[in-house]
């Protein structure tokens, strides 16, 4: 592991964890808002700045303004490195075409920018960083897979599986938290004796990272989310109390709309932010799970 990519901490209160923001910067500012307000001045961003969203320089000027300094950390994305090095285009797999059209015109964008590719060129794919002598993180933004067709959700048994096997295989002497983003949707997984538990991430409730000694943490999607519910989602961890909690934060739709028409992106993104459907793949027994955090509705505190 490389310098930049294993980093420590001493006395860490809070940190924000961010995730898939994919250039909706008013889904954004809202967070950012609700950062401040909590009083929180760390941010970990879990990958996917960028892509489909019609933001993406004003997404990215505040990425350079954070990372890189202080305590904020910043792990590379699927769409971020897609854009950086493929002009838009998609490396593998079958991408939805509506989405490449948005990468690709974010592309044009972008690369306008000076030190655009440079920039991107330092954010790293992965990163370990240590919290005094209780906590280990490993930030990454895919799930480690076997086999890379596999959709990565966290109803898919083996998927959960094979990367709470690869944490517990770390063998380290703290908590150890995965956090992971890319499927756009909240979870929080735990390994307890030999189960490997998926709780139902209720928004704003506090959950104790005392219950296990190994963890998965998903923040959702800050400006794409699929879990039935369109608020903007983030994650806070408690490093004093040792707990975890998911944020949701309500914001301007309209505005992101209106601007994709402005810009002409495509079209068909809009009604994915106006429901934020779960992909048609979600076993049965899942719906619950989502339709109970639906019903939770927005609070400070
Ligand atoms: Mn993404």
């Amino acid at each position: 592991m490389s310098p930049q990519n294993s980093v420590s901490f001493e006395n860490l209160e809070k940190v924000a964890l961010l995730s898939d923001i994919h250039a909706n910067y008013p889904a954004l500012q809202a967070v950012l808002e609700d950062i401040t307000f909590r009083g929180i001045n760390v941010i970990w961003l879990l990958g996917d700045a960028l892509g489909r969203g019609p933001y993406p320089v004003e997404v990215f000027h505040w990425m350079q303004e954070t990372f890189f300094k202080e305590k904020n950390l910043i792990v590379i994305g699927n769409h971020d490195e897609w854009i950086d090095k493929e002009g838009g285009r998609p490396v593998g797999g079958d991408a939805n075409p509506m989405f490449v059209a948005s990468d690709m015109l974010e592309y044009h964008e972008l690369s306008q920018i000076p030190d655009f590719f440079d920039w991107m060129e330092k954010i790293p794919v992965e990163c370990w960083a240590a919290v005094d002598s209780s906590y280990q993180f490993f930030l990454r933004h895919e799930y480690f897979l076997n086999s890379p067709k596999e959709v990565c959700y966290p109803w898919t048994r083996n998927v959960i599986e094979e990367n709470m096997n690869w944490l517990v295989h770390q063998k380290s002497q703290q908590v150890n938290v995965m956090l992971l983003g890319h499927s756009h949707i909240p979870m929080l997984c735990l390994q307890t004796g030999e189960t490997i538990e998926s709780r139902k991430v209720i928004p704003f409730r506090i959950y104790f990272l005392n219950e296990s000694k190994n963890w998965i943490i998903n923040p959702g999607s800050i400006g794409y989310p699929i879990d039935r519910d369109t608020r903007a989602s983030y994650g806070v961890l408690d490093l004093k109390s040792g707990t975890y909690q998911l944020i949701k934060v309500t914001y301007p739709l309209d505005e992101v709309n209106n601007k994709i028409v402005e810009k002409k992106y495509p079209q068909s993104i809009i009604p994915q932010l106006l429901s934020a459907p779960l992909p048609s793949s979600v076993p049965y027994d899942w719906l619950d799970h989502f339709d109970a955090v639906r019903e939770v509705k927005e609070s400070h505190g």
